[in-house]
C-alpha cells in the first residue's frame, strides 16, 4: 500500500513503472484531468463571490437548466483535455455530441465525464463534484463511447466539499487524495478505500416513493428501517457515493413514473461509479444486471442504479431482483 501523504502525481507516475510496458499515456491523461480539476475546485470556492452563480439562462441535452459554474467546468476540462493530446475524444454532460480534439487525432483514450454533477446544490454550498469515466479508444467514431463499464481503463470523481478530494481506479483498488490548498497539491489520505460489507444508511430520493415503479424497492426500505438504518440524501450522487464508499450502506436512484429508466446517466454517472464501487468491494446493479455489463446504446442513457456494501445490494435484489 503506497504511504500516506504521498502525492498524487508521484503516486500515478509509481503505478505507471508497476507497468513496464506502460507508455505515460494514461499518466498524461490522469495529469491533465487533475490540473482541470485544481482549477474547477478554485472556480468552486470563489463561487459565491465571483458572482458566478445563477443560471445561465439556457437548458442542456437533458432539457435541464444549466448554471454557470456547470458551464465554465465543462469549458475547462474540454480546454484541457483537449490540449493534453491524450484523448481521442470527449463527451460530456454539457454536449450532445463527442468532441473529437485536433491534438488527439492518435491519441489512445477516449474520455466521458459530467463536469460539474449536483448542480441544484451550487446555489446553497453543498457538495458537488467532477466524475470520468476513460476507455481505450477501438474505433472512429461514437461506438468508442459504447463499451461496457467493466472495460474501463480508469473512473474517478473530484469531489467539492469541505475538502476537495480525488477519488479514482485504475483498476488496482479505489485511493483518495485530498488537496492541500496550501501547497495546490494532492496527498493521498485514503489509502486503499473499502467499503464495510455492510452499513447503517440508506440514500435515496423517499418523495419519490409513490412513483417507484417498483413497489417491492418500498418493502426493502421498510426492512431496513425495522433494522435500525438512518436515512442520508444529499442529491449530489458524488457526495453521496463518497458517504457511501466510506460508509457502506446503499445509494440508489430507482426508475420512477417520470424518469422510466431512472435519472442517472449510465457512461458519466453510473458506469464510472459503479467501476469505483466495485474495485472497493461493493457492489452496483440496476436491480436486473450488473451496471458493468451494460452494452451503452446511447452516450446520453439513463439507467437505475443501485451501489453499495454487499449486504444491502444482495438484501435488495432479494426483494426487487428478478
Ligand atoms: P445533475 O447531473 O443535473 O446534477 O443531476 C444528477 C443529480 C445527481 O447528482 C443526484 O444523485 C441526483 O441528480 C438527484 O436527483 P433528485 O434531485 O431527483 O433526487
Ligand atoms: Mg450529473
Amino acid at each position: 500500500m503506497a504511504d500516506i501523504g504521498i502525492d498524487l502525481n508521484r503516486f500515478i507516475l509509481e503505478e505507471e513503472r508497476k507497468h513496464p510496458n506502460a507508455t505515460g499515456s494514461l499518466t498524461q491523461a490522469l495529469m491533465s484531468i487533475e490540473a482541470a480539476s485544481k482549477i474547477i475546485a478554485s472556480q468552486v470556492r470563489k463561487a459565491g463571490l465571483a458572482g458566478i452563480l445563477g443560471k445561465a439562462g439556457k437548458t442542456n441535452v437533458q432539457g435541464e437548466e444549466v448554471q454557470k459554474l456547470d458551464e465554465l467546468s465543462n469549458e475547462i476540462l474540454i480546454d484541457m483535455l483537449s490540449d493534453s493530446g491524450e484523448f481521442y475524444a470527449l463527451a460530456s454532460e454539457e454536449l450532445d455530441e463527442p468532441i473529437y480534439p485536433e491534438k488527439g487525432k492518435n491519441a489512445k483514450y477516449v474520455i466521458a465525464f459530467d463536469p460539474l454533477d449536483g448542480s441544484s446544490n451550487i446555489d446553497v454550498n453543498v457538495s458537488i463534484g467532477t466524475i470520468f469515466s476513460i476507455h481505450r479508444r477501438i474505433g472512429d467514431g461514437v461506438e468508442n463511447f459504447l463499451q461496457e463499464g467493466y472495460k474501463q481503463v480508469a473512473a474517478g470523481y473530484i469531489i467539492y466539499g469541505s475538502s476537495t478530494m480525488f477519488v479514482f481506479s485504475t483498476g488496482n483498488g479505489v485511493n483518495g487524495f485530498t488537496l492541500d490548498p496550501s501547497v495546490g497539491m494532492f496527498l493521498l489520505s485514503h489509502p486503499d478505500m473499502k467499503l464495510p460489507e455492510k452499513g447503517k444508511i440508506y440514500s435515496i430520493n423517499e418523495a419519490n416513493e409513490k412513483k417507484w415503479i417498483d413497489e417491492n424497492l418500498k418493502k426493502f426500505i421498510d426492512a431496513l428501517k425495522d433494522e435500525g438504518y438512518t436515512s442520508r440524501y444529499i442529491g449530489s450522487m458524488v457526495a453521496d457515493v463518497h458517504r457511501t464508499l466510506i460508509k457502506g450502506g446503499i445509494f440508489g436512484y430507482p426508475a420512477d413514473k417520470k424518469n422510466v429508466n431512472g435519472k442517472l446517466r449510465l457512461l458519466y454517472e453510473a458506469s464510472p461509479m459503479s467501476f469505483l464501487i466495485t474495485q472497493a468491494g461493493g457492489k452496483a446493479t440496476t436491480g436486473k444486471e450488473d451496471i458493468l455489463n451494460i452494452k451503452p446504446h446511447e452516450i446520453h442513457q439513463r439507467v437505475p442504479v443501485f451501489l453499495g456494501s454487499k449486504k444491502e445490494i444482495d438484501q435488495l435484489l432479494s426483494f426487487i431482483g428478478s
